[in-house]
């Protein structure tokens, strides 16, 4: 029978996860501390304490979880490598145990017929790097390229699939300036500084990769609350003034330097105020603009903004003074983030326009909700409309000529959610912490059936 919504031929569906979220295991094997070791045992930073020691123990039960994903039919695994488990010092020799780890995986996701998507940076900094000053030294951006080169002289003979970084914007932003996140520096200037050290590391990284690469942003469509009820919606000066900042330092800080080899002038105005432009050197944005094959999309919600009306105290972000980022009406995720799956085909549509050259791939949409388990069963039908919604979006995209290849549900598993903790679960697989049992929840067969059908009815 043919769905009612149909993706092309050889649309790539998968899942994602990542090292410190999922692995455990974290003093085993060689593998060294990383900054979200330390954040997490920092009273108050993380909720109740948790911590990703254990987490869904996948470095000991990666097969059945392998066996689980062959059974939802995956056709794609997006998993980070540890940086501090390859190398545990952050420079210097790799672990050989470290690698042996990700040597397994990878080869039982091949003998699964499940192509592996290598991601790697997903935020596990090795402290010994941060002690020396972490993304706010260049440094980092040249260790950063050896470890990746370590871990593509180990798998590349199996893995064509990689992706650098996965949202510089969260590690340079949450992590170094308002600190909700490791390493917890609040810094404007360290912020900035954290951006171009990753996106030079990206560089470095990248001409050193061979197959398929991905540079993985978190993006948004930037909008006026008028704009999310009327996309044609007539802006003030002031809103378009507040949507071009807003829209520089969250999404083009990032894509133009990547695909362009320049830095939007708002992004280079703002972080001039904010501890000036000494980290940006000659031949930079060269080593950064590398090609690459994929623009890998992690959209969860459209960020709403508006030219505040008085004075707004603080500014949410460095260079948005004078700026208000407005929660709106309707429905909600558990994190209390909206859902708006027109965001998603916005966004798609503007990507391809705006940045015509690459390919797109969604490596992250998905939703925490207080699930439920009823029986052997988690009926979590808002989490069904959730994916249902975007994947709807990603065919309205396609159809408007966005050239999206694949998507990736966030995630596979329940798993630690940084602050969070274990209170947000995300997976579309259960986790019960206590006996790490995982039980598909009704979004998991539900997706089971979509890459059956490659559609949605
Ligand atoms: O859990 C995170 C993931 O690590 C990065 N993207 C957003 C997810 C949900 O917050």
């Amino acid at each position: 029978m043919t769905p009612d919504i149909e993706f092309p031929e050889g649309f790539i569906w998968g899942a994602a996860t990542a090292s410190y979220q999922v692995e455990g295991a974290a003093r085993e094997d060689g593998r060294g501390v990383s900054i979200w070791d330390t954040f997490a045992r920092t009273p108050g930073k993380v909720a109740d304490g948790h911590t990703g020691d254990v987490a869904c123990d996948h470095y000991h039960r990666y097969p059945d979880d392998v066996r689980l994903m062959a059974d939802l039919g995956l056709s794609v695994y997006r998993f980070s490598t540890a940086w501090p488990r390859v190398v545990p010092d952050g420079s210097g020799p790799a672990n050989p145990r470290g690698l042996d780890f990700y040597d397994r995986l990878v080869d039982s996701l091949l003998d699964a017929g499940i192509t592996p998507y290598v991601t790697l940076y997903h935020w596990d900094l090795p402290q010994n790097l941060e002690d020396r000053g972490g993304w706010t030294s260049r440094d980092t951006a040249y260790y950063f390229a050896d470890y990746a080169a370590a871990v593509h002289a180990r798998l590349s003979d199996r893995v064509s699939n990689w992706t650098t970084l996965n949202e510089p914007w969260v590690c340079a932003f949450l992590g170094y300036g308002s600190g909700v996140h490791a390493p917890g520096v609040t810094d404007a200037a360290s912020a900035f500084k954290a951006a171009h050290h990753q996106l030079l590391g990206h560089g470095l990284a990248a001409q050193n990769l061979t197959g398929t690469l991905t540079l993985t942003l978190n993006m948004a469509p930037v909008v006026t609350p008028a704009q999310i009820v009327d996309v044609a919606h007539v802006l003030t000066d002031d809103d378009a003034e507040a949507i071009r900042r807003v829209d520089a330092l969250l999404n083009r800080q990032f894509l133009d330097p990547a695909l362009k080899g320049t830095y939007p002038a708002e992004v280079l105005d703002i972080a001039a105020e904010h501890g000036g432009l000494d980290h940006i050197r000659d031949g930079d944005l060269e080593i950064i603009r590398q090609p690459i094959d994929l623009l890998g999309i992690n959209y969860y919600n459209p960020c709403v903004i508006q030219a505040a009306a008085g004075a707004v105290a603080p500014p949410a972000w460095p260079g948005t003074d004078g700026i208000e980022f407005v929660t709106i009406e309707g429905p909600q995720t558990a994190m209390g983030w909206p859902v708006i799956p027109s965001g998603l085909s916005r966004l798609l549509v503007r990507l391809s326009h705006d940045y015509p050259d690459v390919g797109l791939i969604i490596t992250e949409n998905g939703a925490a909700f207080h699930d439920k388990v009823v029986g052997d069963r988690v009926p979590d039908s808002d989490r069904v409309a959730y994916l249902d919604g975007h994947l709807r979006a990603c065919h309205q995209a396609i159809a408007e000529g966005a050239d999206l290849r694949g998507y990736l549900v966030w995630s596979l598993f329940d798993n630690f959610e940084w602050a969070e903790g274990y209170h947000q679960r995300f997976g579309i697989v259960r986790i019960d912490y206590a006996t790490q049992r995982r039980l598909p929840k009704d979004s998991a067969l539900w997706y089971r059936d979509v890459i059956q059908r490659n559609g949605i009815e």
